[in-house]
């Protein structure tokens, strides 16, 4: 293993500040993670599953109060706070730095400190970038593992080249003599997810879980790869990737942004109701792309596992998913069963009698507890979904003919329209969200705006995130090669409260009609919003019971639409002064159109 003298006194700052007992340099090899896992067996933090039902899997139960990515506990510490913007919180870099250093002394004590090497995107691709993490969580190694290409191979390349540092501890040292728990971790008022974009850093503390812990993700692919983007020219999307193949043959590829809760895996691994036509998965969650020598945007997906939400996926909603974690995977707060597999609610069948729930408890159907936690994960290597595309881990990236945006609008928003031109789809994306019911709180029902579904994930201003979009699209080598763009929404109802759309493999239909916009040969028709599918260019053949609901899924109703108006101008204002003119001149000839 190469391990530069840079790493080296790198790994050795930190080791002096944490105090581990031992430093283990992680090699990526199947050896080394049988050994941590047998290691996590041994001492009661992991389960491993029935290895006729689920060979090669492991089973984890977080602790109660680290379930999920902590967006209040989540900063970015540019040097000016107004770069962070009105969506994220701020804190000085310097004192956060302070802080959380007074927080990492001594932090490891009793535990060993994990060195990972990882590369985000295939190695040596020139639109990937390497990270190295430090971790006190053997757990967060074996899930980076799947994540992540990591190990020695990732050292060799880096040289003593340049890497994203990512520090990550759970945050509760072991005196001596002292117990471990199944699941170490900090409490919520000691969590602290912090980025440092002016240095390309990320400093983890408290947390074991997801995104807060596996730091080539969220923390690195996107909050510190969109700054890297903005500076450079590129962009880092929270994206899928998928592949589409006509009868005849011919492929383009997609890249798509949907809030939570929209079914993006689902989409990604979509098996087509139409036949002839093929869908395959680049990715699941991030694109990464840059212009190619042939003026083309081309994406890569800087994953290599899909950390996917369990709950609610079968083998009717995402049979591809249910593959990938078919065997080598590991599982987070979903139900164990008696017999050693996993179970959660919505899986397809019936809960097995005497299955333990996430909480380590007997699932009671009296008590209304459920089995799996809703945000339980399952933990997959891409490489065994049944569709990964042949191109996944092409260096070059994969070509984008087009961005697709939506969320769940149960009103207002068509079935499928197309922007106008660059400006438009951006304009478009930025008013991406899901309508929220308040009715607990007693409050009117809402859009939860979540622009570009990047709320969360957007290392700097928003503002200037859209900027970033708009110069994109001015600086592109070739404008007419940019991906087009739309908007989709699943979730129309009916005034019976039920939905219009089937969903699922039927959006088939939808992909079809957008694969032949960018063919070029199929007809669209303007309205005030954008342009809509001609009258009979979406294929319903072979679905009963649409085609006379085709007018309500498509329809643009320009009353909907004016009060749609009032919520954005809202949602602009949060961005002050620095929401682009393109963007505020987008709005107003929205207005016009549907006024005039
Ligand atoms: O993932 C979904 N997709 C995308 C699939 C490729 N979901 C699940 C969202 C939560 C994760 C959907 N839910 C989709 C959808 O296209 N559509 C719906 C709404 C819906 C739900 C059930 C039906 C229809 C639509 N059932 C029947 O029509 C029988
Ligand atoms: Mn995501």
């Amino acid at each position: 293993m190469t391990i530069s003298k840079k790493v080296e006194k790198w790994v050795r700052e930190w080791s002096d500040l944490c105090q581990p007992d031992a430093i283990h340099w992680c090699d990526g090899s199947d050896e080394e993670n049988q050994k941590l896992l047998d290691m996590m067996v041994d001492s009661g933090m992991a389960v491993k599953l029935n290895e006729a039902k689920r060979p090669g899997s492991y089973y984890f139960q977080s602790d109660p109060s680290d379930v999920a990515r902590v967006e209040n506990r989540t900063f970015i510490c540019s040097a000016k706070q107004e770069d962070a913007g009105p969506t994220n919180n701020w804190m000085a870099p310097a004192e956060m730095k302070k802080l959380l250093t007074e927080e990492y002394r001594g932090c490891m004590k009793g535990r060993i400190m994990y060195v990972i090497p990882f590369s985000m995107g295939p190695l040596g691709s020139k639109i990937a970038h390497i990270g190295i993490q430090i971790t006190d969580s053997p757990y967060v190694v074996v899930n980076m593992r799947i994540m992540t290409r990591m190990g020695k191979a990732v050292l060799d390349i880096l040289g003593d080249g340049d890497f994203v540092p990512c520090i990550h501890s759970v945050g509760a040292p072991l005196a001596p003599g002292q117990k471990d728990v199944k699941w170490p971790c900090a409490p919520i008022e000691k969590k602290y997810i912090s980025h440092f974009p002016d240095t390309n850093e990320t400093w983890s503390f408290g947390s074991g879980y997801g995104g807060n812990a596996l730091l080539g993700k969220k923390c690195f692919a996107l909050r510190i790869a969109s700054n890297m983007a903005h500076r450079e020219g590129w962009l880092a999307e929270h994206m899928l990737i998928m592949g589409i193949t006509n009868p005849e043959g011919v492929k383009k590829y997609v890249a798509a942004a949907f809030p939570s809760a929209c079914g993006k895996t689902n989409l990604a691994m979509l098996i087509p109701n139409i036949p002839g036509w093929k869908v395959e998965t680049v990715g699941d969650d991030i694109a990464w792309m840059k212009f190619g020598d042939d003026g083309r945007l081309y994406a890569i997906n800087p994953e290599a596992g899909f950390f996917g939400v369990a709950p609610f996926t079968s083998m009717e909603t995402n049979p591809n998913a249910m593959l990938s974690c078919k065997a080598n995977s590991i599982f987070t707060n979903t139900g164990l069963t008696p017999d050693g597999d996993i179970w959660w609610e919505g899986i397809g069948s019936d809960i097995p009698e005497g299955t333990i729930t996430w909480t380590n408890e007997v699932y009671n159907k009296e008590n209304g507890k459920p089995a799996a936690h809703p945000n339980a994960r399952f933990t997959a290597p891409a490489n065994q979904c049944p569709v990964i595309d042949k191109d996944w881990e092409n260096p070059k990236g994969v070509p984008i003919s087009a961005f697709l945006f939506g969320g769940r609008r149960p009103g207002t928003v068509p079935l499928v329209y197309q922007a106008f031109d660059w400006n438009h789809g951006v304009f478009m994306g930025s008013i991406v969200g899901s309508e929220v019911t308040a009715a607990a709180i007693g409050l009117k029902a809402g859009v939860r705006r979540d622009p570009f579904a990047m709320l969360p994930f957007c290392g700097y201003h928003m503002g200037d995130y859209f900027g970033h979009w708009v110069t994109i699209g001015k600086n592109a080598p070739d404008k007419k090669k940019l991906p087009m763009i739309f908007n989709v929404n699943w979730f129309r109802k009916g005034p019976d409260g039920k939905f219009l759309w089937p969903g699922y493999g039927d959006n088939i239909r939808i992909l079809k009609w957008i694969f032949e916009r960018a063919e070029g040969t199929t007809g669209a028709v303007e309205t005030p919003i954008g342009l809509l599918p001609e009258k009979g260019s979406i294929d319903i053949s072979g679905l009963s019971g649409v085609a006379d609901k085709m007018d309500d899924i498509l329809k643009v109703d320009k009353a909907e639409w004016l009060d749609e108006c009032e919520l954005i101008a809202e949602h602009q204002r949060l961005f002050g002064e620095r929401l682009p003119k393109e963007m505020l001149e987008q709005f107003e000839s929205l207005k016009k159109r549907l006024n005039g």
